[in-house]
């Protein structure tokens, strides 16, 4: 019986230990960047004392405790001296069927706690390669789409100007075209890795120029994209004409409709993908209703017979290696995920982008 209870004894200061040591990294990088309340002053490079951000290991630091940042990374109000961050744009004005997607960032920052630090399928290591964090929202105008679309080619203006890389949290898809405003003003015409159920290119819908529908039209006639360098991939539903997708394929865009897709890997199309890119910047937008609403249903406007979560996979991490400017999650519609998975596929794809910049570290 005392054995029994000496064994208990050591193995509990064994533990205690183990924890503390572990515990220490998470622990000093919070006490030298955050005020005597917790809350982060200014987490970059200068003030933390160590070169990147890492999110508290869920072994120490409950899930369910905190404000829910993305990936449970600090909060800051900039960009400034961030290589990569986490951006919400919570709009559904755009939206031509369901609303919900002004909800998107919220319940994508709540679930993405599930989130841990390193990528176990690719040896990913994000948090020991970049300084990355969470920049909040952009204020947009809910009652007006067009100072909406002003407010964030302006806030993604002054992110792209640091140097930081936005990975962007939707909002509906109408975000994509004020942001490759701001992109291509930095980088020139970029390539595009456009993964949705839908092409986008619609010109006019209900009189209106700007909304879900035509952002990548607008993007086309702006001169935004290298549309030499455009795929689009996992594009189904009916159409308004037997061929919906003549307009992106005279435009010199690869079209990948869904069917192409059905029943078999998407890696070797990757290949393909990346050499059409080449070394030139890419922008990759992914609309979650590219996947199939059996296992992405909380989005505007469903289609069947979707991409399978594993292909989404694939089609990110085929990104490796490419020179990526930019990289949005769109379309998550709260009020229809009852279950919440939505929400928590679009986080564990937008920690799949992260994981595909340039310069991360691989194990
Ligand atoms: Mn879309």
């Amino acid at each position: 019986m005392s054995s029994l209870w000496r064994n208990l004894h050591l193995s509990r200061a064994i533990t205690a230990a183990a924890a503390d040591f572990f515990a220490l990294q998470p622990r000093q990088t919070l006490a030298l960047c955050s005020d005597r309340r917790g809350f982060c002053i200014n987490p970059n490079r200068q003030c933390s004392g160590k070169r990147y951000n890492v999110p508290p290991s869920a072994e120490f630091v409950a899930r369910v405790s905190g404000i829910p940042t993305m990936a449970k990374l600090p909060y800051q109000d900039t960009a400034e001296g961030l290589d990569a961050a986490f951006v919400g744009v919570p709009i559904d004005t755009g939206t031509s069927n369901r609303p919900g997607a002004r909800f998107g960032p919220r319940q994508i920052r709540v679930e993405s706690a599930m989130l841990r630090a390193y990528n176990s399928g690719t040896r990913a290591a994000p948090y020991e390669s970049l300084l990355v964090a969470d920049i909040g929202d952009v204020n947009v105008n809910v009652y007006d789409l067009k100072d909406t679309c002003k407010r964030i080619r302006e806030a993604y203006r002054k992110i792209v100007a640091t140097g930081c890389i936005p990975l962007t949290m939707g909002g509906d898809h109408t975000i994509a075209y004020p942001i490759l405003q701001a992109v291509a003003e930095k980088h020139g015409p970029v390539g595009l890795i456009h993964v949705d159920a839908h092409a986008d290119t619609s010109d006019v819908v209900l009189g209106e120029k700007i909304g879900h529908g035509t952002p990548f039209r607008r993007c086309v006639e702006e001169g935004l994209l290298d549309c030499k360098r455009v795929v689009q991939i996992g594009l189904r539903g009916s159409g308004y004409s037997a061929d919906s997708y003549e307009w992106s394929r005279a435009q010199g865009f690869r079209v990948v409709q869904v069917e192409e897709c059905w029943f078999k890997s998407l890696a070797p199309l990757m290949d393909e993908v990346r050499n059409q890119m080449g070394k030139g910047p890419v922008y990759l937008s992914f609309d979650i209703d590219a996947l199939d609403p059996g296992f992405a249903p909380g989005t505007g406007t469903p289609e069947i017979a979707g991409l399978t979560p594993i292909q989404g996979v694939e089609i990110i991490r085929g990104c490796r290696g490419l020179n990526l400017v930019g990289c949005d999650l769109v379309e998550v519609s709260p009020p229809y995920d009852t279950t919440g998975n939505t929400a928590l596929t679009g986080a564990n794809l937008l920690f799949e982008m992260l994981c595909v910049l340039p310069k991360i570290k691989y194990y």
